[in-house]
């Protein structure tokens, strides 16, 4: 039986109460417990830097280019495959370009998606400018306001208690980790269409591709 943790629980954890995570740990915890092949779509720069590092697989696109897409893809990948889990991986800078898809995703409630923000309150890999989240703006609260439910990571065991139960909201949940400053550890292939080639495999709606073994 999966393991729960209570809502009150999650409602209590702050931003500043949230203890600073890492994003290549916590990535590789994420994709090590995934078991029914989940499409993962890591954002731009990091976000998918580390999930290519944390193991390639079929399921998992990698967005090059344009920040803010993450979760628009996740969602179309959400409602296209209703039975499928997906997992959206944005960084903060990201998700502040594209606000609105927050409200949209709250308002269709595809309950197979699950958003994680890996937030360190800066453009960390155009030179660490600050982003709003460095200041007083809250993407937890940004996206209760949309009507999404969402919590900030307490820490990295609460993290592993969420992946757990990711699913089990009957709706799409935001889950927001306050992260260092560490930029992500692996090297993407950079191939646009050999990604999307292998995530439609992975998504069994097309033939294998070059980034298949
Ligand atoms: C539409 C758009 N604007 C600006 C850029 C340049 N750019 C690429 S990544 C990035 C920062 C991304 O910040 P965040 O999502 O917080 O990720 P982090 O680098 O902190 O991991 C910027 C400004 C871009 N690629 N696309
Ligand atoms: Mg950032």
């Amino acid at each position: 039986m999966a393991k729960s943790v209570s809502k009150s629980a999650s409602d209590n954890v702050t931003r500043g109460s949230a203890k600073v995570l890492n994003r290549t740990d916590l990535t590789r915890r994420l994709v090590a417990v995934l078991k029914h092949d989940e499409a993962v779509v890591g954002g731009i720069g990091n976000t998918n830097f580390d999930l290519w590092a944390a193991g390639h697989r079929p399921q998992n696109f990698y967005m090059l280019g344009s920040m803010g897409l993450a979760c628009p893809i996740a969602l179309g990948v959400a409602l296209a495959q209703p039975e499928r889990g997906v997992i959206a991986l944005e960084g903060d800078g990201s998700i502040l370009m594209a606000l609105g898809c927050l409200t949209t995703i709250a308002t269709v409630r595809p309950r197979n998606l699950t958003i994680i923000i890996m937030d360190n309150g800066i453009y960390q890999i155009t030179g660490k400018q600050d982003t709003a989240t460095r200041g007083v703006s809250d993407i937890v609260a940004i996206a209760r306001g949309a009507g999404l439910e969402a919590t900030w990571i307490a820490d990295e065991a609460h993290f592993d208690e969420l992946i757990d139960r990711r699913f089990e909201h009957g709706g799409p949940v935001l889950y927001a980790a306050s992260i260092d400053d560490k930029p992500g550890v692996g090297k993407t292939v950079r191939d646009p269409s050999a990604i999307r080639q292998s995530f439609m495999r992975g998504l069994g709606t097309s033939r294998a591709g070059d980034l298949d073994g």
